[in-house]
């Protein structure tokens, strides 16, 4: 028999143990056993929910009749169960309430295993030790009869994190597997019991001997036992066996209803926080809950779940160099990547006759009006498209990260997307709608130079509203440029060609620049982009549309 010390501050109560069948109190009917709310070795007080019973009309807890050590379940779960069935094997417990009269010194806590046991051939109970959480019993390496070494394996236990292999503290026989593979555990549930052998015997007691315990100094006393609140014969104390810290499990504070609710929603009850009194976990705190979960931001659930690109061993295939990336070029396709997997992506591809365009640039007399250069295409398009931006307010808007506003902005700030060495920048030119073509031209040519010496500001960089990426000259029909969110749209410009373009009487030469309009979907329809491409078309066809 078992034998229980705990001690308080100043009383110490004797547990003396005397094992008893619980039987299901009445109910109408049968119901099926849905949860154990308690776990194999552990110390309940009267009244403490032993198991949670659902029939078809109610789900009901169903509380120890007095106070003991669990010992063994005499129904499993999902069994059915009616009045008079037995429930559990409990240890109950005749307390000895002790008065102090003198100074001793007692364990508070185990400090470890060794300490929970003390004389050979005792039947000694071991727990799960602390494995950072919970974890599935696997695998059991001992039977009922085997023996085993002190260190030896007795089981494993999986977690989400790792497997372990729970040790044996001493050296001793199975007696009993407590726990069946397959059942989750954690920290202080009872695993198996076990007999300790002699050897085990005096290593433990010398253990012991060393060991320093937590300890407090309480004093002797008279006693007299109690059992259930009555009064009984005094009896001799024993100290053996030091009760498990409760698992968490066991700790949670919910009614069966939640239980039942969490349950079929997958709900861990540990997780969820309580609001009902002393912290009672609600069916309310179980919804609010899992809409919180649902609710997490859409971001940051994006991009999750992509499986990665394997790592692979080029040089099996011939030679091969690796190169660091350059921080910028880091900084961009992460960027890029972000930009892609977050943003709805549509592209619509035209092409702008910029004709007269072409022309009236060949006759600019740029040495004559003391320009640096002459414009390129490029300060026509940015103009043209801030334009185009102020016309259509929704291209020059922000969609919040929330996803319930769209930001528009009054201003107009057009970045340019620039080749360097060490990768992509794009730098704004602020408020383009209001600047002249020869004062856009020379803020990219200013901006591009900083940019490839590698001197652009953040200032430079920030406060874009639409992005213009331009190959140029050097070639492409067509491309589909990515968005640089928060903007919602990007010009793509490929090489501009000189086409055949049917006149209604004969083919005409004309030179076509392919745009590729990528626009956020979530912002802008198909039908808005189309009318944002005519209008820069109309522009780029005759820059005069400009000056209206
Ligand atoms: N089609 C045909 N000709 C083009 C053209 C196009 N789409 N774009 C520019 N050109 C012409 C220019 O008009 C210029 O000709 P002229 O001397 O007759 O005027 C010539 O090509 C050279 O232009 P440029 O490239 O030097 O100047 P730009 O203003 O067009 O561009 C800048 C400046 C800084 C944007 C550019 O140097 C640059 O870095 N471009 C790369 C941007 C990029 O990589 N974008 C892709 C991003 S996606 O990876």
């Amino acid at each position: 028999m078992h034998r229980l010390l705990s001690a308080g501050c100043c009383t110490l109560l004797v547990f003396d143990m005397a094992l008893e069948i619980v039987y299901m109190p009445d109910i109408e009917g049968s119901g099926e056993v849905v949860e154990y709310l308690v776990v194999l070795g552990e110390t309940v007080e009267a009244g403490t929910p032993l198991i949670v019973v659902e029939s078809d009309k109610a789900s009901m807890e169903v509380p120890a009749p007095f106070a003991g050590v669990i010992d063994a379940w005499e129904i499993g779960i999902g069994e059915s169960i009616e009045t008079g069935v037995p429930i559990v094997k409990m240890q109950s417990s005749l307390q000895e309430e002790i008065e102090v009269t003198a100074e001793v010194e007692i364990p508070l806590k185990p400090a470890s295993q060794e300490e929970s046991v003390s004389q050979t051939g005792e039947i000694v109970t071991i727990f799960m030790p602390d494995a950072g959480g919970d974890g599935d019993v696997i695998e059991f390496f001992i039977k009922p009869g085997d023996t085993f070494l002190e260190g030896d394996a007795i089981l494993l236990v999986e977690s989400d994190k790792a497997a372990m292999e729970v040790p044996a503290p001493f050296s001793g026989t199975l007696v009993e597997r407590i726990v069946k593979s397959g059942q989750t555990v954690c920290e202080g549930v009872a695993l198996v019991s076990a007999i300790l052998n002699s050897e085990a015997a005096k290593s433990v007691t010398s253990i012991e001997r060393v060991a320093e315990p937590v300890t407090a100094p309480v004093q002797k006393v008279e006693s007299k036992n109690i059992v259930n609140g009555q009064a009984k014969e005094p009896s001799k104390v024993v100290s053996s066996l030091v009760a498990p810290a409760n698992p968490a499990s066991a700790s949670v504070y919910s009614g069966p209803a939640s239980r039942k609710l969490a349950r079929e929603m997958g709900v861990r009850l540990e997780e969820v926080p309580g609001t009902g009194p002393k912290g009672r976990i609600l069916k309310e705190d179980i919804k609010a809950f899992v809409k919180a979960r649902l609710n997490k931001p859409v971001e940051a659930a994006l991009g999750q779940g992509i499986p990665a690109i394997p790592t692979q061993d080029f040089s099996r295939f011939g030679e091969v160099e690796a190169k660091d990336l350059s921080g910028m070029a880091k900084a961009t396709a992460a960027h890029m990547s972000r930009c892609w997997l977050n943003i709805p992506h549509v592209t619509l591809f035209d092409e702008s006759d910029i004709t007269e365009l072409e022309s009236y640039r060949a006759s600019i007399p740029f040495e004559k009006l003391g320009l640096m250069k002459k414009p390129t295409i490029l300060p026509f398009l940015v103009l043209v498209i801030a334009k185009a931006l102020r016309k259509y307010p929704l291209f020059n808007s922000a969609l919040h990260s929330d996803g319930k506003q769209i930001i528009y902005k009054d201003y107009v700030n057009v970045g340019v997307a620039v080749d360097t060495p060490a990768g992509l920048v794009v730098p704004v030119i602020k408020d383009a709608d209001k600047k002249s073509i020869n004062e856009i031209s020379e803020e990219i040519t200013r901006l591009a130079i900083k940019g490839r010496e590698r001197k652009l500001t953040a200032e430079d960089m920030q406060g874009g509203s639409f992005t213009i990426s331009s190959l140029g000259a050097t070639g492409g029909t067509g491309f589909t440029p990515i968005i640089n969110a928060p903007e919602v749209a990007i010009l793509g410009v490929a090489k501009g060609t000189v086409k055949p373009v049917w006149d209604g009487t004969i083919f005409q030469p004309r030179t076509l620049l392919p745009l590729c309009l990528s626009f956020d979907h979530r912002v802008i329809n198909g039908g808005d982009a189309g009318r944002f491409m005519a209008t820069v078309n109309q522009s780029l066809a005759d820059i005069r549309y400009l000056l209206l």
